[in-house]
């Protein structure tokens, strides 16, 4: 049974947040993305490319996977038979970088392999858990009340985590507030990249909190300050931006940079990459958890089945539908277990359904190829 990847739909979408969501970089109020659909032998998968409007959070943005898509990614993949993703991602190695661009179309590409052999991503991917643990990550709030709401609110729900972001300005005073207030809860604190090595006193200050983790504290290519940091740091640094590939992985255990891995397939260049830093990180004891970039329910249902490999043992940004969204592009939207985690889709590929009207209705931009 070969499966022939006949055409491919790129569409660009944009949906409100629930409410602004503000980090180190920037603020956003509406989440635009690129949506993929790839069809073959009567079927079609889903992906979702992360990119964002501006090259804040990576350099990439929507015109630049948009191009990188259209101009070379799919001439090297239309027309081929699909035996499987990772060798259809194979083929996109002379493509240097753009890692969102790839991890886009090849998330598509896994949804459409794995409903033409009626298994759930979860199985494709080689997932083991049926619920995957639930944290929250809050944006930079105008006031320490409303971050105290929030804080409640995400308890209340019965998140597993919380995750704050933080910058120069809003750090020390913000978690020690947090702290008094709330105690011990599980904590962890995401820079994307504000801090230098000139901030030596402030991050080592931030080690008297108790903190899960610290994400990200320096430049978003950094290796080398961060291990600098981490060998005068008890807090765990955790890497995210610095992470776009299965090298960037083994260089920044080698080098320790880290003790701890945010595994995001959209940032990492797709589900294969994805696996292999969490396999690679399972060999040498480094825990992993799944990150997000405020995905639609489609990037979520991928994420989700990600997440359920037997790696990922701490708390992921994968929250519920509702939290992003006053309404996803799926069915059942995600929702939170009384547990705190989410449910792992069984049905075929995503296991959700792709709500074909709303995504109609949010679309500012699409082509077909051919
Ligand atoms: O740094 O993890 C980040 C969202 C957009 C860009 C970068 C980040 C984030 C988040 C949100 O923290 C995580 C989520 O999707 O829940
Ligand atoms: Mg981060």
């Amino acid at each position: 049974m070969t499966l022939k990847i006949e055409q491919v739909e790129l569409r660009v979408v944009e949906l409100p947040l629930v409410e602004p969501f503000e980090t180190s970089f920037g603020r956003e109020e509406v989440r635009p993305c690129i949506l993929l659909q790839v069809r073959g032998d009567g079927l079609s998968g889903w992906g979702e490319c992360v990119a964002g409007a501006g090259p804040w959070y990576a350099y990439e943005t929507i015109e630049t996977a948009w191009h990188i898509l259209k101009d070379f990614l799919l001439p090297l993949t239309l027309g081929k038979a699909l035996e499987h993703p990772t060798e259809i991602a194979r083929g996109w190695r002379r493509v240097r970088g753009h890692p969102m661009a790839k991890a886009g179309l090849e998330s598509a590409l896994w949804d459409l392999w794995a409903r033409s052999r009626g298994i759930s991503l979860r199985e494709a991917l080689g997932g083991v858990k049926d619920r995957v643990e639930s944290g929250i990550s809050l944006g930079i709030q105008p006031s320490l009340d409303e971050l105290f709401k929030r804080v409640e609110d995400a308890l209340e729900q019965g998140y597993r985590r919380v995750k704050l972001k933080i910058k120069p300005g809003w750090d020390l005073k913000v978690l020690e507030a947090v702290r008094e207030r709330f105690g011990e809860i599980p904590l962890m604190a995401d820079a994307n990249a504000a801090y230098t090595l000139n901030d030596l006193p402030t991050l080592k200050a931030l080690d008297g909190f108790g903190l899960m983790m610290l994400e990200q504290p320096f430049r978003y290519d950094d290796l080398v300050d961060h291990a600098e940091l981490q060998r005068q740091l008890q807090t765990p640094v955790c890497l995210d931006e610095s992470v776009k590939s299965p090298d960037d992985a083994r260089q920044a255990l080698k080098l320790g940079s880290c003790r701890i891995l945010n595994i995001k397939p959209g940032r990492v260049g797709g589900p294969s990459a994805a696996r292999e830093i969490h396999d690679l990180c399972v060999q040498r004891g480094v825990p992993v958890w799944c990150g997000g970039m405020l995905e639609t329910g489609i990037g979520r249902a991928h994420n989700v089945a990600l997440a359920s490999l037997s790696g990922f043992t701490l708390p992921n940004d994968l929250s519920a539908s509702r939290r992003y969204y006053p309404q996803d592009l799926v069915e059942p939207p995600f929702e939170l277990n009384p547990d705190g985690t989410l449910s792992v889709p069984s049905g075929p590929g995503l296991g959700v359904e792709v709500v074909e009207e709303r995504v109609e209705r949010a679309t500012v931009r699409r082509e077909v190829f051919p």
